[in-house]
């Protein structure tokens, strides 16, 4: 039979094409040569270094599926690759290139004119227009459906009021896809450029969790907004829960690749370090930690595959992604916690990465619907009843 290959155990590696590889060698070589020797830093600082975005401009990555407007018209596969190389790194760089490509630049791509993909997309591909996604309001987080958010119609635009909140990247863009409510109650999508008078973008200070991403408000008094800038396809909570998928597609990826660099840190750090006169790795517990965490990886990494190639022929439907990102999300919590632990007191050391991971995934199982939202998507769509009111 075929030998076994510990870190890859249904061979993953065999079923990309070249491409697929080709784009994999490339963002984890740029990960791991450029970003990770940034992140320990920028982690304890709260910094996020925006050349980042430009040299994931020159890599392809931003918008890397969209085709045409300068990106690069990946498969999900590779997208989704890539999502994982940079996330082994940081949740702050996959969020960077995840907001920027399915939020921002989707939204435009999906829902916008031909103008405003020409004006806007090729930019934005290459990192020199930055942009964020303001659904999030401060009293509805899980329910966007109820947002304040308003855009009155007046001569040629709107004004927009209102308040975002948790919004990546906000304090950095130069665009807002800003989702908000219009006189007839319907939610329609407005592109606000930074500058525009009324609008302000502060930050949010002390998070411990992806503190090398920043996240802010988008405060909007009476902002115009004019008529060219709103997205005139978008209509309706379907219209951002398109952009969602997209995102939450990512995470499923993203948060194994930080599951990845906890497990394989954790066998590494076993392997070393002895106590009772040999390796930590020689004991029953600290090996059925091993299995359990290579179990729970190398399954999801196999559905992320399955379920790329399903996206991919058009074949994936949204609660889909709802089952794959909350099990990404919450085993690579659960995984990051464990190799936490069999760090011993090491493992709570920012040198070691672990923790700063830990801290990550927290965030990872609240954003893009949380953990529990996700069940009871699941849930509705096998009962028929929806719980969520
Ligand atoms: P519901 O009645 O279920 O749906 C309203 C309309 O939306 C449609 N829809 C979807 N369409 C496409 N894809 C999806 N996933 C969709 N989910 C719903 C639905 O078909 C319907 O359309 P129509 O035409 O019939 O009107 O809506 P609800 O109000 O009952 O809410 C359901 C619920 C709770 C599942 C939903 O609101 C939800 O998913 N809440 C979670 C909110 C969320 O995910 N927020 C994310 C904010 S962005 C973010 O976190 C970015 S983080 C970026 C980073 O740094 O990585
Ligand atoms: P709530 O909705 O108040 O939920 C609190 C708790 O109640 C959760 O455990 C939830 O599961 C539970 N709960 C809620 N409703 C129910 C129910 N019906 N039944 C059972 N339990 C329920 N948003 C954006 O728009 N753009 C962004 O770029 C963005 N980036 C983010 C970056 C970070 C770092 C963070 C932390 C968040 C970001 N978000 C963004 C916001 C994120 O999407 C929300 O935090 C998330 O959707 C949850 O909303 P909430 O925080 O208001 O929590």
């Amino acid at each position: 039979g075929a030998a076994f290959q510990w870190e890859d155990p249904f061979r993953l590696d065999e079923e990309l094409n070249d491409e697929e590889r080709l784009a994999r060698d490339s963002a984890r070589q740029y990960a791991q040569k450029s970003l990770m020797p940034r992140i320990l830093e920028a982690n304890r600082t709260e910094t996020f270094d925006v050349s980042v975005m430009r040299e994931m401009g020159e890599l392809g990555f931003l918008g890397a599926p969209i085709d045409g407007y300068g990106c690069a018209g990946v498969s999900y596969v590779t997208y989704g690759l890539i999502m994982r190389e940079l996330e082994r790194v940081d949740t702050a760089f996959r969020s960077a290139c995840g907001v920027q490509t399915t939020l921002s630049m989707t939204p435009i791509y999906a829902y916008g004119s031909e103008a405003q993909r020409r004006k806007y997309l090729p930019k934005m591909a290459t990192g020199e227009l930055l942009g964020c996604f303001g659904l999030t309001e401060p009293d509805h987080g899980s329910d966007p459906g109820s947002m304040k958010s308003r855009a009155k119609k007046v001569a040629g635009g709107y004004r927009l009021s209102g308040s975002k909140i948790w919004i990546t990247h906000s304090p950095i863009a130069d665009l807002m896809v800003v989702w908000a409510k219009d006189d007839d109650g319907e939610i329609g999508g407005f592109i606000l450029e930074r500058g525009m008078t009324g609008l302000t973008t502060p930050k949010i200070e002390g998070k411990f969790s992806v503190r090398a991403s920043p996240t802010g408000e988008i405060a909007m008094d009476d902002v115009f907004v004019p008529d060219e800038n709103r997205l005139p396809y978008a209509k309706g909570l379907n219209a951002p829960f398109g952009c969602l998928n997209n995102a939450r597609f990512g995470i499923c990826w993203g948060s194994m690749g930080a599951a990845e660099f906890c497990w394989h840190a954790a066998r590494s750090y076993v392997l070393d370090r002895k106590q009772f006169g040999r390796p930590l790795a020689a004991n029953q517990l600290v090996q059925k930690k091993l299995a359990d965490m290579q179990t729970e990886i190398t399954l999801g990494l196999l559905a992320c595959l399955h379920l790329s190639r399903l996206r991919d022929r058009k074949l994936a439907s949204p609660e889909m992604l709802s089952l794959l990102k909350r099990n990404c999300a919450g085993k690579a919590l659960e995984i990051a916690r464990v190799a936490r632990d069999m760090h011993g007191g090491n493992g709570i050391s920012d040198e070691y990465h672990v923790i700063r991971h830990v801290m990550n995934m927290e965030t990872v199982n609240t954003l893009e619907g949380t953990h529990d939202i996700h069940a009871l998507v699941l849930g509705r769509a096998q009962t028929g009843i929806q719980a969520f009111r």
